[in-house]
């Protein structure tokens, strides 16, 4: 498919799953508006159309909870889908907006990314009133991150369910979960027996068995969310239950330092200040973020029990993104990218090869997932590797065109498509991707 075919074929697929205020990630597998998703959307829209992609961080605003949460996501009224608002319940807790059913933890937090994307354009008037109609929002979601997900001050945010890592079929949350299992999974898991719970999985209707996440991790995310329900999501509260694992997340905290930076900069263009609580707890996120690394590569820690998780993924070269690491680093992280365990023949597998958890085509567990690549490269680039980059973007354009459709992932042995089809941010970022190849 040619780079123009390419352009309107995500053009098309953006307008198919706009709700007017927001856009649906895919059509029937997920049909609410989910926080980074919508920010990855916007970065797309605003070559479209920079008034729509506003419009899409500020429905995603709408959600916003009074303690600042901004949750991950916001449900549609009437569609379908495997985890809805019944089961949130997010109008029993307190500080969850009114008139909207929402979830109640959040998710990695792109939004001031997605600002400043948009930002750019917009007029220099426009930009600053969005600005300034922003940033009291985005403040208030970074406070109540360092203020309910890192009570000690460690410097880093811990997350108490692995969705709202983004990417929770990645080894270090599997490796976690297997042992929070609900029975009935562990005792069928032992017998082999697992796909008997496989017709009470509504996703199965949009994506096949194989490219979804395993039915073992899928009920754990179902029992954990229920054990963290029955704790109200409060931080301190799901502390005093062993069985929820907590995690300071490699990928949710290198787009933290970034999202910090960027909100330094929203403010210091309108001319105003961020308070200076903030200012102390986000200088700390840079020197935390350092703890980290072990072995050349930088991992989550389990939050408990202080333990580096080291079970590798792409979430740790998400560490190029933060634009705080050294160079040194970043250069043995961009070895790391064009390594064949990462690219073996589509950059960047999700899980390197030589995991015992790589699956080529499985949710999480080793495609290559557009969004991840965006951010990679946008890191890479500046740690002055833009050779690196600019291969990652046209190879990634490539093989999304090779795959006819705006996959939700893509093996990286031979670049297959798999998961759901028409999927926004695949949509999003390729359009980003061919405008900013053009301007090299
Ligand atoms: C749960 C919407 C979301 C993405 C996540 C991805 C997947 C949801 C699900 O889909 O998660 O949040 O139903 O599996 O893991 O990154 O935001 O595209």
């Amino acid at each position: 498919m040619n780079e123009e075919s390419l352009y309107s074929l995500a053009t098309k697929v953006l307008k198919t799953n706009d709700l007017g205020h927001s856009t649906k990630p895919a059509p029937r597998l997920y049909p609410h508006q989910w926080l980074w998703d919508s920010c990855f959307i916007s970065i797309g829209l605003r070559h479209l159309d920079p008034q729509r992609a506003k419009s899409e961080i500020f429905s995603l605003l709408r959600g916003q909870w009074s303690n600042g949460m901004i949750p991950h996501e916001i449900f549609e009224e009437g569609a379908a889908y495997h985890a809805g608002s019944d089961r949130w319940r997010s109008d029993l807790v307190p500080g969850s907006p009114k008139d909207l059913h929402t979830t109640c933890m959040t998710q990695p937090p792109v939004i001031a990314e997605a600002v400043v994307r948009v930002g750019e354009f917009l007029t220099a008037k426009d930009r600053q009133a969005f600005y300034a109609q922003v940033l009291p929002a985005l403040i208030n979601y970074h406070e109540w991150l360092y203020r309910e997900r890192d009570p000690q001050h460690t410097g880093l945010i811990a997350l108490i369910h692995p969705w709202e890592s983004g990417i929770e079929d990645t080894p270090y949350w599997s490796y976690l979960m297997h042992d929070v299992a609900p029975l009935r999974v562990k005792t069928l898991r032992i017998f082999g027996t697992e796909a008997v719970l496989d017709r009470w999985r509504p996703d199965l209707r949009h994506a096949s068995r194989e490219v979804r996440p395993s039915t073992t991790d899928f009920y754990t995310l179902y029992r954990l969310f229920t054990r963290v329900r029955a704790k109200q999501y409060a931080f301190d509260r799901v502390m005093r239950v062993r069985n929820i694992p907590v995690v300071q997340d490699v990928l949710f905290n290198s787009l933290l330092i970034r999202a910090n930076h960027l909100l330094g900069r929203i403010a210091a263009e309108i001319g105003t200040t961020l308070p200076s609580a903030l200012q102390d707890a986000m200088r700390k996120t840079p020197y935390a973020f350092e703890t980290l690394y072990e072995d050349g590569h930088y991992w989550s820690r389990n939050y408990r029990t202080n333990e580096l998780i080291m079970a590798p993924s792409a979430a740790g070269l998400l560490a190029l993104y933060t634009g705080t690491i050294s160079q040194d680093r970043a250069d043995v992280l961009a070895k790391q990218v064009t390594s064949d365990e990462f690219w073996p023949a589509y950059g960047v597998a999700s899980v390197p090869t030589s995991s015992p958890y790589f699956n080529p085509r499985r949710f999480w567990q080793g495609p290559v997932w557009i969004n991840l690549n965006w951010l990679i490269a946008d890191g890479l680039q500046r740690y002055g590797h833009e050779k690196i980059a600019d291969d990652l973007r046209r190879q990634t354009l490539a093989m999304v065109g090779r795959g006819k459709g705006m996959y939700e992932y893509y093996s990286p042995l031979d670049g297959s498509p798999a998961g759901t089809h028409s999927f926004s941010w695949t949509a999003a970022l390729v359009i980003d991707m061919i405008e900013s190849t053009n301007s090299t």
